[in-house]
């Protein structure tokens, strides 16, 4: 067991300052127990923590860094744009430099605009749609997550056709009443809901490919039924890409799926690792959007130029070197290796993956006595995960200098920086750790 005593230290100075002593609780550990690591330093794939220990990174500050820490290139323009200022309040042409890379890597992006985080791109979009639209309904569906706007803080009602209840304390019955939250890869009740609500609904959203309750990919029909039934009623496709975007494919999931929404939102890796989400979409949505039309959305430090010089560098060398082939390998090689190895030590996964983001699923049982993995499609199979095992799964690997994502209910990323060998090496301590959660 590593010793972590400045991290201790370090936790409990935060506590006493911070709520749960971080700044966002996916950092707390809470799901996997302990206390979080706190970090000094990142360079390539590796971070360092406040005891000097590196650990092969495989968080990547939740999606931004796919380039790796510090790729001279990011770190040269945020630079290059710091030796002009910081902050102006006022518009520049580097925000429209790094608007037209977005709306040429995203053909459904014809207008875009700039906020400071994938929750105020969600949360405007999902305004954009109501204002649009003049309804008030959303659908969202149960494990996507969309940062914390009141009307995304709401869990599934009763039954999938009662509207939602809040899930946080502080979001009002009256806010959750408007938004519908039902079961993703379920073409049946998605249908369902539009026949009970249909001319009411403004918009679905949804994470083309899910990462927020571990890695769960569409199924065709599902992504046939959301954008034929919005059509028909006459209600906005919103595309939450802010994890995928630029991650699975330099056009996003919607380039891998071939599925053209009306808005898109984005985050991490626009902003290169610095403070900066978008949403865009179809122009005639868009050119609704103050101060063109009438839908109120604004911001300090929306398009900062700092921000805006590291996603531009960041979108131009994923452009220029396009890594999306040899990240896929790697996540092949991966995925096939965590599988065998859990395989080899009697424990049933449901391993997911798409190009460099990754969740593996621990089930409850034994292979020997009859279980076998079952495929995770949705919230309600994700859910009956064996969360122990997972964290007892995180520690292990902690220990052999490898950080995987702090929640059974997380994607993992690797970046461009990982190694063949990392690759190897992980497995490898994957093979070690999982062979100990076998019964004594
Ligand atoms: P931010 O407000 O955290 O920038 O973005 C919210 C958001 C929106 N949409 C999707 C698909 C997202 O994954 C996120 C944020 N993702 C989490 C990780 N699951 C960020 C980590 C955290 O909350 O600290």
């Amino acid at each position: 067991m590593t010793a972590r005593l400045r991290s201790h230290e370090a936790f409990a100075r935060a506590q006493r300052l911070i709520p749960g002593g971080v700044n966002s609780p996916a950092r707390a550990f809470g799901a996997v127990g302990g206390e979080p690591i706190f970090f000094q330093s990142g360079l390539g794939q590796h971070l360092t923590d406040v005891d000097g220990h590196r650990y092969l990174d495989y968080i990547g500050s939740w999606g931004p860094m796919i380039l790796g820490h510090r790729h001279p290139r990011v770190v040269a323009a945020i630079d290059e744009a710091l030796s002009r200022g910081t902050s102006y309040g006022a518009p520049t042409e580097a925000e429209s430099g790094l608007a037209e890379q977005i709306i040429e890597a995203v053909p459904s992006i014809e207008k875009v605009r700039m906020v400071s985080s994938g929750t105020e791109a969600a949360m405007s979009g999902v305004r954009l749609a109501r204002g649009a639209t003049g309804r008030e309904l959303i659908i969202k569906f149960a494990g996507n997550y969309h940062g914390h706007a009141d009307s995304l803080l709401v869990a599934a009602g009763s039954s999938a056709a009662t509207l939602g209840v809040p899930n946080s304390p502080g979001v009002t019955a009256g806010t959750a009443k408007d938004t519908l939250v039902l079961e993703y890869n379920d073409p049946a009740g998605l249908e369902e809901a539009f026949k009970s609500h249909g001319d009411a609904i403004a918009a679905v959203l949804m994470e083309p490919v899910v990462g927020n309750m571990g890695l769960v990919v569409p199924t065709p029909e599902f992504l046939k039924a959301a954008r034929s039934l919005t059509e028909k009623h006459g209600s906005v496709l919103l595309f939450d890409e802010v994890m995928t975007g630029f991650r699975l494919a330099y056009g996003g999931a919607q380039e891998l799926h071939g599925v053209t929404p009306d808005l898109t939102t984005l985050g991490k890796i626009v902003g290169g690792g610095l403070p900066l989400g978008a949403y865009g979409g179809r122009a005639d949505l868009m050119d609704q959007v103050l101060p063109a039309g009438k839908v109120f959305q604004a911001g300090t430090l929306s398009g900062n130029p700092l921000a805006v010089a590291a996603g531009s560098a960041t979108l131009a060398e994923l452009k220029e070197h396009s890594p999306y082939a040899d990240l896929d390998r790697r996540g092949r090689r991966l995925e096939e290796g965590l599988r065998s190895a859990a395989e080899a030590a009697d424990l049933p996964v449901w391993v997911a993956r798409v190009g460099s983001m990754l969740t593996i699923f621990f089930q409850p049982g034994w292979l020997a006595d009859g279980a076998s993995p079952q495929p995770v499609t949705g919230w309600k199979t994700a859910s009956l995960s064996d969360t122990d095992r997972y964290a007892r799964f995180f520690w292990g690997l902690i220990d052999h200098g490898i950080y995987f994502p702090c929640s059974q209910f997380e994607a993992l990323f690797f970046s461009t920086r990982h190694t063949d060998a990392d690759i190897e090496q992980t497995i490898a301590a994957a093979a070690e750790v999982l062979h100990t959660l076998r019964p004594a």
